[in-house]
């Protein structure tokens, strides 16, 4: 093998030791001892896969455990009940005699059972189907001139833990349904947890916090039947959000491509707040937060996201793992848009206290501050991604809130929450939620107090404890709410006039769309509406869409089979943000997925060798072949096969590849027979799942393709070869060549049907 970069390196490793490809990795998946029979007796435990890791290994009290993670961990040979009593039998419950009835006393039955029984927490009340991964916010010092938050010296790392989530769908529902995506990050800095819990979507629904029951009651399952699940396709949603029209700015990211991202790796986060960072002099500067994904910001078609949901509901959650555990690391660099705090906070007339409103990068540019890596799985699904809990006002001195009133709700909200999820008020006691800075809180007792406490004087003044705990002050590390002026005002239920204006970021975003990604919206919005009963709130949406745009309105009226409305006052034309668009870009194509069909009779030499060059390009290759196990030909080494076409889809791979026939002038997959006009021979020759797969990527704009004689099969599979992106190349290196080049830009785009010009 050839030397190569270390991701490179890791995930040729990695993918070896899952096929049984290549030297063994320890502890890789399939690198385990092979299923053996039952061991008689106590042998040691398989090793930890070497990807995954626990929480860092803390007291309560925020001390460093002098521990290994794995010995917080359950352990021992022997089964015991939970006081540590071994047991003999774990299979039959105590009775009188084997066929009478059980006894009372079997306190083993009883205990296995009950615990059983209390193994399901409530799951969130939003965000509850997740995924999350342990990493590291490597400072680039650059924030320094704004804030004197510890985290953001330079080159300073910060362990973190992140958990991205659906919003709507329960905890086992699909992950690529249209939806708003969670990304929040625990920052374990050494001045106390920073929580940053955002979003994919640089805006929110709402405008105050005193509406998020309403929101989520409109979008979650009807109350009646309880469906739709995860879906915003319904009726009460469209209901709401045409009502509440502050709605529309969020709703219409929604149903662009951001709603249905390719990959967590692919996805942009936002803080969406103003929030106010503070400086070693007390200077204060008002800031949004933005994560950019190094791989690029990349969607699903939304017939992919359709056919994921039933091919592989665990679609994101199995990249994130994976990419990990190929050593493919995903990355994320933090940048802020910075602001004066003046009085009015507001910027080129933007009310920064306005969660439904951007500020175009191009009026304030993002700032990099730092750089994430997630570079551990969880080792422990429930212990780790389910007890993790975030809350906004866990905050580090150095950054503060503003007065956006989603915000101050916010700040109200997540403790309730965790509460009746966690069972009591000593959630922070968790492993993954314990700070890694020392804490001294005076807090006390409750439900599942871990820490054992010293003294006798959790109060303050106190004497008998030598006084302690001490306050800090600011030069001791103290947090201090900055000093701003509130102002005197009379009590109002009322939003401010310059929350009034629903309508002219909408259509911002939508002019800073390319055409392919409106004709995309036009088709979600069609999608979305054509599911819903009521006519009456097919029209009230449509009144919506006037005011953004007349072509937006009339295409969807017309998919509707409606009249489209008139807006009700002239549109405004803000300048569009070209960096709202996802088109247009290039960018790595590190962690991409290459598959490559082959079947025993194709070229396998040049299968192998272009495996080798896809993972030295930094992608994956995967070789889908009829069966499993390896494809084999004469004298050649043995293919290893990762996929079959009993369980591949186009929907995994971001490009395909046809090995060619191994000689010149035969067609590969009995595709010549087709050409003859035997079609029937064909039909049992090329296996439709075969077509399929081509037929599918061609349409999903993805780069297809082969080298040899290939263009029979493209054919028969409906796939013009002269169409942009479709490659019938004279050798496998030269597939790869341009596979590479157009995987630079994600998709072939102008292989979707191009949209019509603007009016
Ligand atoms: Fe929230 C969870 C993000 C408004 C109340 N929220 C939650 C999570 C994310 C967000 C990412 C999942 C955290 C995790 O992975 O555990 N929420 C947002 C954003 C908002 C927002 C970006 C607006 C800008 N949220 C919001 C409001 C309220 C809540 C206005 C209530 C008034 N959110 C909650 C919650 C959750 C939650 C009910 C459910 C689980 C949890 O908190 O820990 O308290």
């Amino acid at each position: 093998m050839k030397e190569s970069h270390p991701v490179k390196a890791a995930v040729d490793k990695v993918i070896d030791a899952v096929t049984g490809d290549g030297p063994e990795i320890p502890g890789a998946p399939n690198s385990r001892p092979p299923a053996l029979e039952e061991p008689t007796e106590p042998r040691e435990p398989l090793p930890p896969k070497p990807d995954q890791r626990g929480p860092e290994p803390y007291s309560p009290t925020g001390q460093p455990l002098d521990v290994p993670p794995s010995d917080l961990a359950q352990g021992g040979a022997y089964l015991t009940t939970a006081q540590g009593l071994r047991l003999r039998d774990t299979d039959h419950s105590l009775k009188a005699g084997p066929r009478g009835p059980v006894l009372l006393q079997d306190h083993h039955l009883r205990e296995k059972i009950m615990h059983f029984d209390h193994e399901r927490i409530p799951e969130r009340v939003v965000h509850a189907r997740g995924a999350a991964a342990h990493g590291v916010f490597k400072s680039y010092g650059t924030a320094t001139t704004v804030t004197k938050a510890a985290l953001f010296a330079k080159d300073v790392e910060t362990p973190v833990f992140v958990r991205f989530s659906t919003v709507l769908g329960s905890r086992g529902s699909a992950d690529t349904v249209r939806d708003t995506r969670g990304f929040a990050t625990k920052f374990y800095t050494t001045e106390g947890v920073w929580d940053l819990v955002g979003n994919n979507i640089p805006v929110f629904f709402i405008q105050d916090a005193i509406k998020f029951p309403d929101i989520i009651h409109a979008a979650k399952p009807h109350p009646d039947r309880e469906i739709p699940q995860a879906q915003s396709a319904h009726d009460t949603f469209w209901d709401f959000v045409s009502l509440h029209t502050e709605a529309t700015h969020h709703t219409l990211w929604n149903m662009s491509d951001r709603g249905i991202p390719r990959s967590y790796r692919t996805m942009e986060g936002f803080g969406i707040h103003t929030f106010r960072l503070v400086d070693a002099a007390g200077a204060t500067t008002l800031v949004k937060f933005h994560w950019k994904p190094k791989a690029g910001v990349h969607s699903l078609t939304w017939e992919e996201a359709q056919l994921i949901n039933g091919m592989d509901p665990d679609f994101h959650r199995r990249d994130l793992a994976d990419a990990i555990e190929a050593g493919a690391y995903p990355q994320w660099e933090l940048g802020i848009q910075t602001f004066p705090d003046t009085p009015e906070q507001t910027f080129e007339g933007i009310d920064l206290l306005d969660p439904t409103k951007i500020v175009p990068e191009e009026l304030a540019p993002v700032q990099p501050i730092g750089l994430l890596t997630l570079n551990a799985n969880p080792s422990n699904f429930f212990a780790e991604t389910e007890q993790v809990a975030f809350h906004p006002g866990h905050l580090v001195p150095g950054i503060d809130v503003t007065d956006d009133p989603l915000l101050a709700g916010r700040l109200f909200s997540y403790l309730d929450t965790q509460l009746t999820r966690l069972g009591g008020p000593n959630f922070a006691q968790i492993p993954i939620n314990r700070t890694h800075a020392p804490v001294n809180d005076m807090l006390r007792d409750g439900m599942h107090q871990t820490a054992v406490h010293q003294g006798v004087a959790p109060y303050r003044p106190n004497s008998l404890d030598g006084g302690c705990p001490f306050v800090a002050g600011a030069q001791n590390g103290a947090y201090v709410e900055v000093p701003v002026e509130v102002a005197a005002a009379p009590k109002v239920r009322e939003a401010p006039a310059s929350f009034a204006d629903h309508f002219t970021q909408p259509r911002l975003f939508w002019l800073s769309l390319s055409p392919v990604e409106r004709e995309h919206v036009i088709a979600a919005y069609t999608f979305e509406l054509g599911k819903v009963y009521e006519q009456t709130i097919k029209e009230r949406n449509l009144r919506v869409l006037a005011e953004i745009d007349p072509h937006l309105c009339r295409q969807v009226a017309q998919g509707l089979g409606l009249p489209a409305p008139e807006p009700s006052q002239p549109l405004p034309n803000p300048r569009p943000s070209p960096a709202l668009s996802q088109v247009g870009d290039t960018w790595p194509v590190t962690g991409r997925i290459v598959g490559i069909i082959a079947d025993g009779d194709g070229d396998l030499r040049a299968v192998s060798a272009l495996r080798q060059e896809v993972l030295d390009a930094g992608m994956v290759p995967l070789v889908i072949a009829p069966t499993g196990g390896t494809l084999a030909a004469d004298g050649d080494e043995p293919v290893t096969v990762q996929r079959t076409f009993a369980t591949a889809r186009s929907v995994e791979f971001d490009a395909l590849l046809l090995a060619g026939a191994p000689a010149p002038g035969l067609d590969a997959y009995g595709a010549r027979d087709a050409k003859a006009g035997t079609a029937t021979i064909t039909e049992t020759v090329v296996d439709p799942r075969v077509l399929l797969m081509l037929s599918e990527a061609y349409r999903h704009a993805k780069p297809v393709g082969g080298w040899g004689d290939v263009s029979g099969v493209l054919e028969l599979a409906g796939v013009p070869t002269q169409a942009p992106g479709v490659l019938v190349a004279p050798d496998a290196q030269t597939a790869l060549r341009e596979i590479v080049q157009l995987l630079t830009e994600h998709r072939v785009w102008n292989r979707f049907p191009s949209a019509p010009a603007l009016s």
